[in-house]
């Protein structure tokens, strides 16, 4: 779980994230539709899957705002995220495995957008706390 060091790493990156969360989030949702084609039948319904496109920068920033909900709550992450577990699960049906391959699309974003930021201790604290995001999403699926 996350140490007190870990989650004062995470607020310390998301206090620089929080500003560009429209870029980051069309950057990594965009990025996961690439790299993990096997994402895109979530969205077969919209007519364009590039990154630029509407559909995807406006996805992508509703994602942010899931992650900002999770900073907020990185106490009980369970907790915090429980409607939007129970969203994917019951209702948009998600494979739970996707999550981390978003997650990981975070991650690296943030170490393109953040260079100098995304010190190796960084890396650890903010790879550990998307990884506790993906697994309190996956939650309601037990
Ligand atoms: Zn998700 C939706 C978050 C992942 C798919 N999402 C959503 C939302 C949010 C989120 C916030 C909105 C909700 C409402 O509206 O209510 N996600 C999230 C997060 C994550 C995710 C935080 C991680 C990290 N998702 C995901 C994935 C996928 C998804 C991976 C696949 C692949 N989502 C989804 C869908 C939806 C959502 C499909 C719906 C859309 C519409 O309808 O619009």
């Amino acid at each position: 779980s996350l140490s007190r060091t870990d989650k004062e790493a995470v607020k310390a990156i998301w206090a620089k994230m929080s500003k560009s969360i429209d870029v980051i989030g069309a950057e990594a949702f965009g990025r996961m539709l690439i790299a993990y084609p096997q994402t895109k039948i979530y969205f077969s319904e919209w007519s364009d899957l590039r990154p630029a496109s509407g559909p995807v920068k406006a996805h992508g920033k509703k994602v942010m705002g899931g992650i900002a909900t999770a900073v907020a709550s990185i106490d009980d992450l369970t907790c915090g995220l429980r409607e939007l577990s129970e969203r994917h699960a019951f209702t948009l049906k998600v494979d739970p495995a996707n999550f981390r391959l978003l997650a990981h699309c975070i991650l690296v974003v943030t170490a393109i957008m953040f260079p100098k930021d995304f010190t190796p201790e960084i890396h650890v604290s903010f790879d550990k706390f998307l990884a506790g995001v993906a697994l309190a999403l996956s939650d309601k699926y037990r």
